[in-house]
C-alpha cells in the first residue's frame, strides 16, 4: 500500500499544469475562488495541512505564522521576493520556507528593459493620445523622448536580475554603473563600475533601474535626497518592489521634469497605487507583469512544488530560505 499523500493547501489560483501537478501528488486543496484569503481565513483553511504554497500577494506576517497549525511544516512560495513570509517566525516554528529563484530573472530582466525603453520613449503617452483618437499625425517635433543608446545605466542591485538587465542593456551601448552590497569578481563585473555607496552612484545615472529585495535597509531607498542626486532628466525604472521608492518624492520629481519619466511595474501597497501617479503622462504603469509569461509562471509552480517534493521525500529543497 503506499503511503498517503502530503496534504497541501495551495492559496491561489496557478497555472493549470501547476495546478494539475499539485492535485496528482498531493492531497491538495485549492483555493478556488481566485483572490487572496485573509489571515482569518488562511489560518482556517490551513488546518489539518502538511505544507502551504503560497503567493507574494499571501501575507504570512508573524502573527499569522504564529496562529497556523503545528501540522503546517513547511511553506513554498510561488515568487523569489519572500518579505511576504516573516522567515524568523516560520524558522521559530520549525517550518521550513522555500521561494522560486532562478527560473523568473529572464522575464523580469526584460519587464526592467520595456519599462526602460517605454518610459525614455514616451510610448505609454503616444498609445493612449492614439487610442483616445487624438493623434492628428506625424510631426518632426512630436512625442520627442530620451535615446537610450549609449547612456550611463546605473543599477542598484546586482543579483540575479540585475546581471540580467545589465547584459541586456550592454546591447543597447549602454555603460552599467551598480551599487550592491558587494563587488562582484572581475569576470562577472564585466566592465560594470562599482559603487560601495549608493549616493555616489546616483550622480551617474541617466536611468536608474532597481533590483534590490526589499528589506527594512532598503525601504524607501530612492527618497527626495537621494533623487535630487541624480542628473536632471534620469529615467527612473522599478521591477523589484514598490516600497523600495518613495512615491512622494518621485511624483513630485516627475512633476518637476527632474526625472523625465519613470517605468513603474511594482508600487507600495499593492494593489493600490499612490493616486499621484495616475495623471502623470511621463509615468508608465505596469500592473506587477514582471514574471508574467506563461513559460515563467510555469516554471515558478514547477520549481516551488520541486522544493516541497524534495521536502516530504525527507531531502534539503533547493531554495531553503528556512
Ligand atoms: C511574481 C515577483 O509574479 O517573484 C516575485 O518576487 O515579484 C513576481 O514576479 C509574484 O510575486 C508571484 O507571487
Amino acid at each position: 500500500m503506499s503511503a498517503p499523500k502530503p496534504k497541501l493547501l495551495v492559496t491561489q489560483r496557478f497555472p493549470k499544469a501547476v495546478e494539475a501537478r499539485a492535485l496528482s501528488d498531493y492531497e491538495a486543496r485549492v483555493n478556488e475562488t481566485g483572490a487572496s484569503w485573509g489571515a482569518d481565513e488562511l489560518i482556517e483553511a490551513s488546518a489539518g495541512m502538511d505544507g502551504l504554497l503560497v503567493a507574494a500577494n499571501d501575507s504570512l506576517r508573524g502573527d499569522v505564522i504564529e496562529r497556523l497549525p503545528e501540522s503546517v511544516r513547511i511553506i513554498a512560495t510561488f515568487s523569489v521576493g519572500y518579505e511576504h513570509i516573516d522567515v524568523a517566525a516560520a524558522r521559530e516554528r520549525g517550518m521550513v520556507v522555500t521561494n522560486t529563484p532562478d527560473v523568473l530573472t529572464d522575464a523580469t530582466a526584460d519587464m526592467a528593459v520595456l519599462l526602460m525603453l517605454t518610459a525614455a520613449r514616451r510610448a505609454g503617452e503616444g498609445e493612449r493620445t492614439l487610442r483616445a483618437g487624438a493623434w492628428t499625425g506625424w510631426t518632426p517635433t512630436q512625442f520627442l523622448g530620451t535615446q537610450v543608446t549609449g547612456k550611463r545605466l546605473g543599477i542598484v542591485g546586482m543579483g540575479r536580475i540585475g546581471r540580467a538587465v545589465a547584459h541586456r542593456m550592454r546591447a543597447f551601448a549602454m555603460e552599467i554603473h551598480y551599487h550592491n552590497r558587494n563587488r562582484l569578481a572581475a569576470g562577472i563585473e564585466d566592465g560594470a563600475a562599482f559603487y560601495a555607496d549608493l549616493d555616489d552612484l546616483l550622480p551617474n545615472c541617466d536611468f536608474l533601474s532597481l533590483h534590490c529585495p526589499l528589506t527594512p535597509e532598503t525601504a524607501k531607498l530612492l527618497n527626495a535626497e537621494r533623487i535630487a542626486k541624480l542628473p536632471d532628466g534620469a529615467v527612473v525604472v522599478n521591477s523589484a518592489r514598490g516600497a523600495v521608492v518613495d512615491d512622494r518624492a518621485l511624483i513630485a520629481a516627475l512633476e518637476s521634469g527632474k526625472v523625465a519619466a519613470a517605468g513603474l511595474d511594482v508600487y507600495d501597497g499593492e494593489p493600490n497605487v499612490n493616486a499621484g501617479y495616475m495623471g502623470l503622462e511621463n509615468a508608465f504603469l505596469a500592473p506587477h507583469l514582471g514574471s508574467a509569461t506563461v513559460e515563467t509562471r510555469n516554471a515558478m509552480g514547477f520549481r516551488a512544488l520541486d522544493n516541497l517534493d524534495a521536502f516530504f521525500a525527507g531531502a534539503d529543497p533547493l531554495d531553503r530560505l528556512s
